[in-house]
């Protein structure tokens, strides 16, 4: 299978060890809610909150981060620095342009003895010198060698459209970089010679040093803490999988072959086991309850053999409020959590979906009796509670939570071809009142299992439940034939599946899991320019075009300087275009050598380019690329 390969994490736990040595350093943890400039919904809170509390960058001034600008070489120098602990460099002469006595004096002696950055050939060390990706990976990847990481990862840089304009000093350094998922890309290509900005930069920095991803064997036992699933050793951990479609009807994927893969190929790290009480199999209505109880016995042990957490899901939906069997779910939970009391990566989800007016109040009073049944046998099990309207009003249970037990969370569901942001912001509003959301269940396609996947709002979802932190379960592993399914109703495997298997849901899916989501599940969004801080030094406006230049060769020619750029257009509109035009300034007189996808004029000193019949066209906030050519004289673009 071409693309399903297994990703190795780098090195991460001796990393994590040169965090903890790092005491004795001048390493001071910083608050991101310090920060004017970083938000809760910003796409890099969650990586500028992670190296901000790490100490490994502490914003621009007390006050701001500067998210939009410019990582400097002296910057990344004390960054790495303070990651390997800051040891006793002493301050030495060695570039004419590192004086002592700056914030940087110690960490570039130290990068430079540690061959970790080097300088450049004329012997001084550019300190305030901008940084590309691909030297961002490079340094990061000596780091990793010089401390002995693992450095195996090795990703296929040719998948990205522009994987061959990455300088040949840079390769192995940015196909590690790809392969260990620290570089995910930029609007779909690595853009290696892309300059990085501070966000950009604490995000690949957050993916290099992230702990490893949550497992029952790393994370251990889950608890709640402060709003959010915490592993036992108190930190914040994100769950991500895949719910069984019904038990009773799709049985045949309880299998321990298809759990590995799923563990193993897709990074799921939580299975969430759905027994439907109501419809027919159901448990409370003419289902084989002891047949089903045993379905979920062998979902629990595989799940443990192959480290991954488990949620039992009392799987309501036409019996639209949990009370109507209170008392089989009272038996049945007594049941369940007397067996796993000491199973460390069960999770009880108790009542999936109240609706049809089901309110709060009845909701609440069903989960305090199920709950202290839980308690009596397992004191510290996970419970996932459902909320009003098929588990969307997480908003009520906010305002009136569970009191008197620890470790209950609240689950909000959505179907993001349905629910889009008056969803999110019932989520972000509980989710602000420290509620702790667990999103159990969720589809890219509309709430009825089918219909047609929204991608853009499947995105939009997972950023946020990523800012957020937010554990996330995608409904259904089956073949069944509706959108959600993963596999193709024609696919009639129980494991073992390859990509052409897959249903669009699955693959989208499986691009998530494993962070191939490129075109979102980017390196930055490019939402800086926003603020209208950007200080990228290489963007330039055309009318509703942003033209984004970079210089991929330049060579001499009769005196003169010949320059091939490469350009990244992108559709600031909030429309999309069916063609484009745009002008480029030169400082000075300009000859064209040769251009190509697109038509090219000269006029004097201005380059106009306009769209090719098959390039025309570039939806809202979407981007064309391979657009470039080749220019004798002009002293670059006027930017
Ligand atoms: C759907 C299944 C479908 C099944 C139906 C039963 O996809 O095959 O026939 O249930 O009524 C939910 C529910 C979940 C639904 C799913 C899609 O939790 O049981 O599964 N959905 O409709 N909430 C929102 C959507």
């Amino acid at each position: 299978m071409k693309r399903f390969r297994v990703l190795k994490k780098s090195g991460i736990f001796i990393c994590t060890l040169f965090l903890t040595l790092a005491a004795g350093a001048a390493v001071q943890a910083k608050d991101v809610g310090d920060y004017t400039d970083v938000h809760p919904g910003d796409w890099f809170y969650r990586t500028v909150a992670d190296v901000s509390e790490k100490g490994l960058m502490t914003g621009t001034n007390e006050t701001t981060f500067g998210p939009a600008r410019n990582l400097e070489r002296g910057q990344l120098a004390t960054i790495l620095y303070r990651m390997a602990g800051g040891s006793d460099t002493e301050y030495t002469y060695i570039f004419p342009d590192v004086a002592d006595g700056m914030f940087y004096s110690v960490p570039v002696t130290w990068a430079y003895q540690a061959d970790v950055i080097t300088g450049y050939n004329d012997g001084t060390f550019g300190p305030g010198d901008k940084i590309t990706r691909e030297q961002l990976a490079t340094m990061l990847y000596r780091y990793a060698e010089k401390f002995g990481m693992d450095t195996s990862a090795s990703g296929n840089i040719y998948e990205y459209p522009d994987g061959n304009s990455v300088t040949d000093f840079a390769r192995d350094a940015v196909s590690w970089a790809v392969g260990s998922g620290i570089i995910k890309g930029d609007k779909g290509n690595i853009n290696p010679q892309g300059d990085v900005s501070r966000a950009v930069c604490a995000t690949m920095i957050a993916r290099f040093i992230a702990p490893p991803s949550a497992a029952p064997s790393v994370t251990g036992a889950l608890h709640v803490d402060g709003g959010r699933l915490c592993g036992s050793d108190g930190t914040g951990v994100q769950l991500k999988g895949i719910s069984t479609h019904g038990l009773a009807w799709f049985p045949e994927y309880v299998n321990e072959d298809c759990f590995r893969q799923l563990h193993e190929e897709w990074k799921v790290n939580v299975i969430r086991l759905a027994m439907y009480t109501a419809e027919s199999g159901g448990y409370c209505t003419d289902g084989d309850k002891e047949a089903l109880k045993n379905l979920i016995r062998k979902g629990v042990a595989y799940a443990k053999n192959q480290d991954m957490y488990v949620i039992i899901d009392w799987h309501i939906l036409s019996d639209c409020n949990p009370n109507m069997h209170r008392n089989e779910a009272k038996e049945f939970f007594a049941e369940m959590s007397a067996e796993y009391a000491d199973e460390k990566h069960v999770l009880y989800e108790i009542c999936n979906e109240p609706n049809s007016g089901t309110g709060w109040g009845e909701i609440k009073s069903y989960a305090e009796e199920v709950i202290s049944v839980i308690r009596a046998h397992d004191e510290d099990g996970v419970i996932l509670v459902g909320t009003p309207n098929w588990s969307q009003f997480v908003d009520e249970a906010a305002t009136d939570p569970i009191t008197g037990y620890d470790n209950i969370m609240y689950t909000l569901h959505y179907y993001a071809a349905t629910h889009t942001d008056d969803l999110r912001n019932r989520m972000a509003a509980a989710l602000d009142k420290g509620l702790p959301v667990f999103v159990s269940e969720y589809g890219i396609c509309d709430a009825s299992g089918n219909g047609a996947i929204n991608e853009e709002q499947a995105n939009q979802w997972m950023e946020l439940l990523d800012n957020r932190g937010i554990s996330s379960v995608a409904w259904n592993l089956s073949n069944k034939a509706e959108t959600s399914a993963i596999l193709k109703s024609s696919c009639h495997k129980t494991s073992g599946f390859e990509e052409s298997d897959l249903s669009d849901s699955g693959k989208w899916l499986y691009n998530m899991l494993t962070g191939e989501r490129r075109q979102t599940g980017s390196d930055e969004k490019e939402k800086e320019e926003d603020s209208g801080e950007s200080e990228d030094g290489n963007t330039l406006t055309s009318g509703d075009i942003r033209i984004q230049a970079s210089i991929k060769n330049s060579w001499e020619e009769g005196g003169k300087k010949v320059y091939q750029y490469e350009l990244v257009l992108k559709n600031m509109a909030d429309r999309a275009c069916t063609s484009w035009e745009i002008a480029i300034p030169f400082h000075s007189d300009i000859t064209l050598s040769s251009g190509w996808n697109g038509n090219y004029r000269v006029d004097g000193k201005v380059l106009h380019i306009t769209s090719k019949e098959y390039n025309g066209k570039i939806p809202a906030g979407g981007t064309a690329s391979d657009i470039g050519f080749i220019v004798k004289g002009g002293d670059g673009i006027q930017f």
